[in-house]
């Protein structure tokens, strides 16, 4: 418990920074020390209460996962139904489990999903140990008090263990990520999808919304192999670490690269004549991301963005694209009458572009398989 509600200083950081560069092994550059501007705290949840949901999040930093053929050095969280009872705050002992390094290797990307009903209160429980890294969680769009939003930089970093409490206000479509130097966290992979249903359940959108028959969630991301071997503290004390500079040569939807996701049972959709199947598109890629649905798909709704309704549910036209920017979420309900199987193809483009004229720098797709 001391040690961990220490205040960041050079203690921790030499450690962390030495272990992330060393760590991932070929390639690597030796890790930049330091972790200027953290604030590394894990104090108690002020004001808990007894929660209707629990997770249970431990990091691992050590993981890798083959898209598309190459390997791949992931970040990320592991859910764990048993891992909340260990320790708690006792957690120096537990503490070897995530950075021992022995056996726990690593995790998948996207990191398993959160999916709560409307009007919880839920407690997410992070364990951050792994490689002395410190790390968050921010549940992206949701807005609980700063002690909960896991942004760091205005609250506090954690290295050990936090409880997070927060309500599920607005059914919808969400993420949660790690905040600690986020560009290159998130990018490593620590992130996954949060999903809230309205009080009557899975089958509606939102409370009173529209309903569907199948649902389909698609993360959909960019890879820069150069980003994969950097410290977890990169830049954090200054200097270049190349974090302006995105280049993504890999593409996936749910971690899954151009290789498969035309078949992965994760990714491709299949659905009846007639059925609403609702699509919720996280936009989880740094680079500008174009979705074009086939126009067999039929005129489709855009019923909520970012975690709120629409106003006024909105109809795109048959074949119609749309443009997604980093962090955007999109539930989109259709309800294609023919059969068939439609490629829905994603073009990434080069984010240094100017807007309306798109230098595509690659693609990936997926099928809506309708029988
Ligand atoms: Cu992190």
């Amino acid at each position: 418990m001391s040690r961990m509600s220490t205040t960041s200083s050079g203690g921790h950081s030499g450690g962390g920074g030495g272990m992330g560069g060393g760590g991932m092994g070929g390639g690597c550059n030796a890790g930049i020390a330091g972790n200027c501007g953290l604030h590394i705290d894990a104090p108690a949840t002020p004001n808990r209460v007894t929660p209707d949901v629990e997770f249970f999040l431990t990091t691992f930093m050590q993981g890798s996962q083959v898209i598309n053929g190459v390997e791949v050095p992931i970040w990320g969280f592991n859910m764990d139904g048993g891992m909340g009872g260990m320790g708690g705050m006792g957690g120096g002992d537990d503490g070897g489990m995530g950075g021992g390094g022995g056996g726990m290797m690593g995790g998948t990307m996207p990191n398993p999903p959160m999916r709560v009903r409307q009007g919880q209160i839920v407690h997410t429980h992070l364990n951050a140990m792994a490689m002395m890294a410190p790390h968050t969680v921010h549940h992206h769009g949701i807005e609980p008090d700063t002690f909960n939003d896991g942004v760091g930089h205005y609250s506090f970093d954690v290295l050990g263990q936090y409880t997070y409490q927060w309500r599920a206000s607005q059914a919808g479509t969400y993420f949660y990520h790690c905040h600690v130097n986020t560009v290159l966290h998130a990018e490593m992979g620590m992130y996954g999808a949060l999903i809230i249903d309205p009080p009557e359940g899975p089958g509606r959108a939102y409370q009173n919304g529209p309903t569907y028959d199948v649902e389909a969630i698609w993360a959909v991301d960019d890879i820069d192999m150069a980003w994969h071997c950097k410290p977890w503290d990169a830049a954090l004390c200054g200097g270049d670490a190349g974090l302006n500079n995105f280049n993504p040569e890999i593409f996936c939807i749910n971690g899954i690269g151009e290789d498969l996701s035309e078949t992965h049972a994760s990714v491709v959709v299949n659905a009846s004549r007639g059925q609403r199947v609702l699509l919720r598109y996280i936009m989880a890629g740094y680079v500008p991301q174009k979705v074009k649905f086939p126009a067999a798909l039929g005129a489709f709704q855009v019923v909520a963005e970012d975690g709120r309704p629409l106003p006024v549910i909105e109809t795109k036209a048959a074949g119609s694209e749309i443009l997604m920017t980093p962090a955007e979420r999109y539930d989109l309900i259709f309800t294609p009458q023919t059969a068939g199987s439609f490629p829905v193809e994603i073009d990434f483009f080069d984010y240094r572009a100017a807007s309306g004229n798109l230098r595509k720098i690659g693609s990936i797709r997926t099928r809506f398989n309708i029988s």
